[in-house]
């Protein structure tokens, strides 16, 4: 069978360009984009006049049906991807964690969780651990699965965390595959003892969470694997940046040429620790994440560094914990399981805290929100664009229009919010998945199984020239110095 739809009248935004004209939809692919397009009867009409027509969000960055800290995390495939459609979010990279370190045993329990998926979605691959058949796994998972992005704890000291030696090693495998290095960039060893200090004061709170991995660890992590993959010479893309510290290092290392990809996410664009000082246990544990969520101001300075291109796009690192399960670490800040909701408000809350404020255009709204992603993972133009060929994922946001959040009407299977009580403007009202309407009129119509895999290929922009610099550098270098034997 197939759906034909059409959007009439709106702004139709592309990260370069925007322009009035409508959207002719067959089948899940745009067919065209111009003015005045006429179609029959059988042809379903959305109305868009007044309203920006853009790529649906991608979010960089989440964590759904994933285990940790003791626990797992609250929305699965199905509820965070619902959250997300009605939210304006139309594609993910969800993180697949290794199982006992084997990255296939990751991968297939992860394609299995995604079967319910109503929405599409990429992987990225987490290396935890390594041993002699991590660099034969990295070659599976990006030459037969469609993953070009493996991400590398600095932290979760005992658990995740790996050490300089494994870094490098990963950072080179990931070149020769032509995949994108990440990490989770917080000095490890600090953190646990920054931990163990808070412990020994009496600090066992939300409060200790925040005290014992300050900023400056976050920067010397950052500065550390920027440099480090600059000796490698291959691109690093930054998870996470939460803090002024880490945003600098990226600012530097950018200025200087370096490919360096800094994401922020939601909660450290516009939050500020104070909610975890709260003493109510259950309202500061929700903020709980790590890296945390800093001080006023770090919070404005992220926001200007992407306003000025500094940092390229926006996450989330949604990864939901309901408020049981926080509690796990009621008597002990460590216990808390790390990670706070946004994937159902990012697109809003980027919306109303950079465009709605003057701070960014409509097209960087759309560059920092799909089509940067898209382009770095490498599926762009079929993803992040509206132009004829692309996958049909649009949203229609109406800038005259309000949103406001709580978690009595948020569609995560979580019961609370970080951003309880936001309003602001610029609503979605309409989003598009895969050629489907899904949201309309406050209704959400998902069904399990609609969600496609979406396999991303090695080698994206990022690595145009790394070959040619490395043979600069290696042809700079002057020969061998020669000396002579002692005679013996
Ligand atoms: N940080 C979180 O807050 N949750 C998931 C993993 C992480 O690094
Ligand atoms: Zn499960
Ligand atoms: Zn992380
Ligand atoms: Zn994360």
């Amino acid at each position: 069978s197939s759906s034909k739809l059409l959007i009439k009248g709106g702004t139709v935004v592309n990260a370069d360009r925007q322009e009035v004209a409508d959207v002719y939809i067959e089948d899940g692919i745009i067919v065209s984009v111009q003015p005045n397009i006429k179609v029959g009867d059988d042809v379903t009409v959305l109305d868009a006049t007044g309203k920006y027509v853009m790529p649906g969000g991608i979010d960089p960055h989440t964590h759904l049906e994933m285990e940790f800290m003791g626990t797992e995390t609250i929305d699965d495939f199905f509820s965070g991807q619902a959250a997300a459609l009605s939210g304006g979010t139309t594609m993910h990279i969800d993180f697949v964690i290794p199982v006992n370190g084997s990255l296939s045993a990751g991968f297939e329990a992860y394609a299995k969780k995604a079967k319910k998926s109503c929405m599409d979605y990429g992987f990225h691959m987490a290396i935890t651990k390594w041993d002699e058949y991590v660099e034969r796994e990295m070659e599976i998972m990006v030459k037969e699965k469609g993953i070009n992005s493996f991400k590398f704890f600095l932290a979760y000291k005992g658990s995740l965390m790996i050490n300089d030696e494994l870094l490098l090693k990963g950072m080179k495998a990931c070149k020769s595959l032509g995949a994108l290095a990440m990490v989770h960039a917080e000095n490890g060893d600090a953190v646990a003892e920054g931990q163990k200090k808070m412990i020994e004061l009496g600090i066992t709170g939300p409060e200790g969470h925040v005290l014992s991995r300050p900023p400056v660890l976050e920067g010397e992590a950052t500065g550390r694997a920027i440099r480090l993959a600059s000796f490698v010479n291959t691109p690093l893309y930054v998870v996470h940046v939460m803090s002024i510290d880490a945003m600098e290092e990226i600012a530097k290392a950018r200025k200087a040429g370096q490919r360096v990809i800094g994401e922020p996410v939601v909660s450290g664009l516009v939050l500020d620790d104070s909610g975890l000082w709260d003493p109510d246990f259950t309202i500061a544990a929700k903020y709980v994440m790590s890296p945390p969520i800093r001080k006023q101001g770090h919070n404005k300075a992220l926001q200007a560094a992407l306003s000025t291109g500094l940092l390229q796009l926006v996450g989330t690192d949604h990864c939901t914990f309901n408020s049981t399960q926080k509690a796990l670490g009621i008597d002990d800040f460590r216990k808390i399981p790390n990670g706070v909701n946004g994937i159902e408000e990012r697109m809003h809350l980027v919306w109303d805290t950079m465009v709605e404020s003057g701070k960014i255009s409509v097209t960087d709204y759309v560059q920092i929100t799909s089509t940067e992603c898209a382009r770095i993972f490498n599926i762009y133009p079929r993803k992040g664009a509206i132009l004829a060929g692309s996958d049909a994922d649009i949203i229609i946001l109406n800038p005259n229009s309000s949103f406001q959040i709580t978690a009595e009407t948020h569609h995560s299977r979580t019961d609370t919010n970080v951003y309880e009580g936001r309003r602001g403007k610029g609503k979605v009202e309409v989003t598009i998945a895969g050629g489907r309407v899904v949201w309309k009129d406050g209704e959400l119509k998902v069904l399990p199984g609609t969600g496609r895999y979406i396999e991303m290929p090695p080698f994206s922009y990022l690595f145009n020239g790394i070959d040619k610099a490395d043979a600069t550098y290696l042809s700079s270098l002057r020969a061998p110095v020669q000396r002579f034997k002692a005679a013996t």
